[in-house]
């Protein structure tokens, strides 16, 4: 029998700190470059690191600050995973909870025993935890005192961070992922580095200093957990989604091709110990050559990642004719429109061939086992006078795409971890900061402008997934 799920296969569901926690001022935590991106028109400038805001101000409304309230909900929430039957639960650290500015010698025991909490609280119910080490978090003070990432000193606080995490949680959580899709850093340097646009700097080369440093401040997280905790597994992850040629001029594939290698550069290195060539060259030839330390190179050597984690949630297009224009939106990215693909609401392209396909890619690159810990559909849900939310749309999306993984699995004999649903409860999104572009299988009454009761309700996804998980995997209908 292979046409099956490995029966310790992870299921499960995702969520990060800066997206469903809140408690901002809670616990002694400080404020983080996720807490001061508002609602609105000015969220992309702020995240993309063109307009500075390092501070609230009461012209906006910034969603993380209470996001779904999950700082004092979770038990709640857990238990509602534990119900559909969720083996593990992909969540994230609020770094400035732990060390409130960052920079600190010691840690802020409040925040510390916080995690500790939750995650005797997956154990209660066997949920394994697997725990994003920075889904986008840079405490503010480390951005208006050191410039975010861009700062070698980075290295040194996030080793500590790592350090503080490994020691207090082990024998607690063995699932770890450095950094949350690194090659976000690429477009949106704000959100994902802290990294401003200053005029007196080429923003580009500070990009890619800022990418050596994490790609270092990775190599040693994986080091100190291996010697923490023979049991710790690491991993590295990426945004994916392969893109396709938009004819078959080799012209096409060739910008396909590069597109890809884009993404591909980040797990390079993380996952075969080095910079590519391609890479190498490129960045010597634009300027782009960041400053290296001799030890960087051995320590990139010497501790690659065990596994490959990666977010998937469509495909993208790409054409080398500037003429060829019509964009829709994407995870990150707008992309070409692909005419023979839907889209969701957000414009975002629906492709579980597309899955299969980044599936096998990454494989077939890397030959280690990947995690898939985001994938799901962002759409408006609408609940009717008996409490029941009918998300038939969101089911077949998970269907289609579960399907796609599991061919993955038993026809191409791609090894995957587990699979962990985005946004398995309403939380506020990413890139729009809304409540109303809805992932989970768990409703949570709150809008756009942060109204609402926070009263959680069970969706029709709810009781289709839990019946997945039950047959592990077996029953999609
Ligand atoms: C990924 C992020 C998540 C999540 C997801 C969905 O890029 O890792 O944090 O938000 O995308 O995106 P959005 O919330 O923009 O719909």
């Amino acid at each position: 029998m292979d046409d099956i799920f490995p029966s310790n296969f992870l299921w499960g569901g995702a969520t990060a700190a800066n997206q469903c926690e809140g408690g901002y001022n809670e616990g002694g935590r400080g404020i983080a470059n996720v807490d001061v991106i508002p609602f609105g028109e000015k969220r992309f400038s702020v995240m993309n690191g063109t307009m500075k805001m390092l501070d609230f101000d009461n012209k906006y409304y910034y969603p993380a600050k209470e996001a779904i309230d999950m700082y004092h909900r979770y038990k709640e929430d857990i238990a509602l995973f534990a119900e559909m039957g969720f083996k593990v639960y992909r969540m994230s650290i609020a770094w400035s909870r732990i060390f409130p500015k960052g920079d600190e010698k010691e840690p802020n025991e409040a925040g510390l025993q916080f995690y500790e909490n939750v995650f005797k609280e997956c154990k209660k119910y066997g949920i394994e935890p697997l725990v994003t080490i920075t889904h986008f978090d840079c405490p503010i003070h480390l951005i208006k005192e050191y410039g975010g990432w861009k700062n070698r000193k980075l290295i040194d606080f996030y080793q500590r961070l790592c350090k503080v995490l490994f020691t207090r949680y082990k024998g607690l959580v063995n699932y770890w992922i450095t950094f949350n899709e690194i090659n976000m850093i690429l477009h949106l340097p704000f959100l994902a580095a802290g990294l401003l646009k200053e005029e007196d700097e080429d923003f580009e080369k500070v990009k890619y200093q800022a990418i050596h440093h994490e790609l270092v401040a990775s190599a040693i997280a994986t080091k100190i957990a291996h010697e923490t905790d023979k049991n710790n597994k690491v991993g590295c992850m990426i945004a994916a989604g392969v893109t396709y040629p938009y004819t078959c001029n080799p012209k096409d594939f060739w910008e396909a091709y590069k597109n890809d290698r884009e993404g591909y550069f980040f797990v390079d290195v993380q996952a075969r110990g080095y910079y590519p060539n391609y890479a190498l060259k490129e960045m010597k030839r634009k300027g782009l050559m960041p400053d290296m330390e001799k030890e960087d190179i051995k320590l990139l050597k010497e501790n690659t990642v065990d596994f490959i984690a990666l977010s998937y949630y469509n495909s993208q297009l790409i054409s080398s004719d500037p003429n060829i224009s019509k964009l829709t939106e994407g995870n990150i990215f707008p992309t070409l429109r692909n005419p023979y693909l839907q889209i969701s609401e957000w414009g975002w392209q629906i492709d579980p061939l597309g899955f299969r396909i980044t599936l096998n890619s990454l494989y077939d690159r890397y030959q280690k086992p990947l995690f898939v810990v985001e994938n799901g559909l962002g759409a408006k849900d609408i609940i009717d006078e008996n409490g029941n939310i009918n998300d038939d749309y969101r089911i077949n999306y998970l269907k289609e795409h579960i399907k796609a993984m599991k061919d993955a699995i038993n026809e191409d004999g791609v090894e995957i971890i587990g699979y962990t649903v985005w946004g398995c409860i309403d939380l506020v999104s990413a890139s729009t900061g809304e409540m109303k572009k809805r992932y989970g299988f768990i409703y949570v009454d709150k809008d756009n402008e942060g109204n609402g009761t926070l009263k959680r309700y069970k969706k029709k996804s709810f009781y289709w997934y839990k019946k997945v998980i039950e047959t592990n995997g077996e029953d999609l209908e």
